[in-house]
């Protein structure tokens, strides 16, 4: 059977890596950025307009979507790309993040977390066998393993017994079953302790994985802590697999990640931030329903060649906001999204033509 994941190119002055991520779906090119589509939807973009910005791959969430629609909803519709008629690639998280970012009761247990939803107070019990049988029923096609995301900040004793858990339930989860085609990756843990991460990327690798995550990163250590992270596990991960930084980042985060040889990024920012009505520009953000555009007429990015910033101006988009019209959240959250898609394109070019270096540094800079 061939490799899920073909190396196309390594860069000469970085760890950094250009690839083919092959899914039962089709093909990503990495380094990649994938969309958060936690409750089987990107908010406020259509597939069509997902498809039309070259998302390649969108992530879901089994936390969120074992309660709200629930799987007997999931399973009727046939599984979740079919539910939301997103028909290129899926990964779904594990729901060992969201179970531990609730706040309230939550009680662990060797096999998982009992918790109470935060909709409607209900109990249940989430730990790796639930969460691989959940995300059979979701057919996606990337299975996240079910771990659990050290808090930061953390001792070093409460970051070695996370990791024993994770490690444990890590094995758990590859031993269930998956439903054919579908592939499933592994989570490094180990908070910011360089020789933990060491370990963790280690012992997951020696469970055997196709794929492998970092976790437990950007949960409010500093920039350097997260680079560490990264820095100290990477080496320690398999060559000719892929390597997914889970909720990274910034575009700086994402390009320095890039150069220690990561090659799937997540992040709400886009879509966050496009609620909140900050555009991305350059290295940077600009909140464009502030009224200083109110008679802005130019676009977001007269360089972008989005379908925001081809039709429409700061002043409009603004007004948008200004009056609470929708329009104005689908426009920015299109800009955003074009943003790190396209950024993403441009990490690729330049690992293959051999400037990846010059594109860091203009980040560095900045
Ligand atoms: N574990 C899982 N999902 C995640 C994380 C993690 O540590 C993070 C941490 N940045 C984001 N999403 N399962
Ligand atoms: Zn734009």
């Amino acid at each position: 059977m061939p490799g899920i994941f073909e190396l196309l190119k390594k860069d000469s002055a970085s760890a950094a890596r250009r690839g083919r991520l092959t899914t039962r779906r089709g093909v990503i090119e990495t380094p990649v950025f994938m969309p958060v589509g936690t409750r089987a939807t990107v908010k406020a973009m259509s597939p069509a307009e997902l498809e039309e910005l070259g998302a390649q791959i969108i992530l879901g969430n089994t936390y969120h979507l074992f309660l709200r629609p629930g799987m007997e909803i999931i399973a009727a519709a046939g599984g979740l790309h079919r539910f939301e008629n997103w028909n290129r690639s899926i990964l779904t998280d594990s729901g060992g993040f969201q179970v531990f970012s609730l706040t309230g009761l939550r009680k662990m247990e060797p096999d998982g977390v009992r918790f109470a939803s935060h909709i409607d107070g209900t109990r249940f019990f989430l730990g790796p066998v639930e969460s691989m049988r959940i995300q059979r029923t979701l057919d996606s096609d990337i299975v996240m393993a079910f771990d659990e995301c050290t808090p930061y900040p953390a001792t070093r004793q409460q970051a070695e017994k996370s990791l024993a858990i994770t490690t444990r339930w890590e094995r758990m989860s590859r031993e269930q079953p998956l439903n054919d085609g579908q592939i499933r990756f592994g989570i490094v843990q180990g908070s910011v302790f360089p020789d933990l991460r060491e370990q963790a990327a280690k012992s997951i690798v020696g469970i055997g994985f196709d794929g492998y995550a970092i976790g437990g990163v950007s949960v409010g250590e500093s920039e350097p802590e997260m680079m560490a992270a990264v820095d100290a596990a990477a080496p320690h991960l398999p060559e000719n697999a892929p390597r997914y930084l889970m909720g990274v980042g910034t575009p700086r985060q994402i390009v320095e990640s890039v150069a220690r040889g990561v090659d799937m990024f997540d992040c709400v920012m886009p879509t966050r931030l496009a609620r909140h009505g900050s555009a991305f520009i350059g290295n940077d953000t600009i909140p464009v329903k502030a009224g200083r555009y109110a008679k802005d007429f130019t676009p977001i990015d007269p360089q972008c060649t989005c379908y925001a910033c081809r039709n429409f101006t700061k002043a409009y988009i603004r007004h948008l906001f200004n009056v609470g019209e929708i329009l104005g959240v689908r426009l920015v959250t299109m800009h955003n999204l074009h943003y790190f898609i396209n950024l993403m394109r441009r990490i690729r070019t330049s690992i293959e033509e051999g400037t990846f270096d010059l594109l860091r540094r203009e980040f560095q800079a900045r």
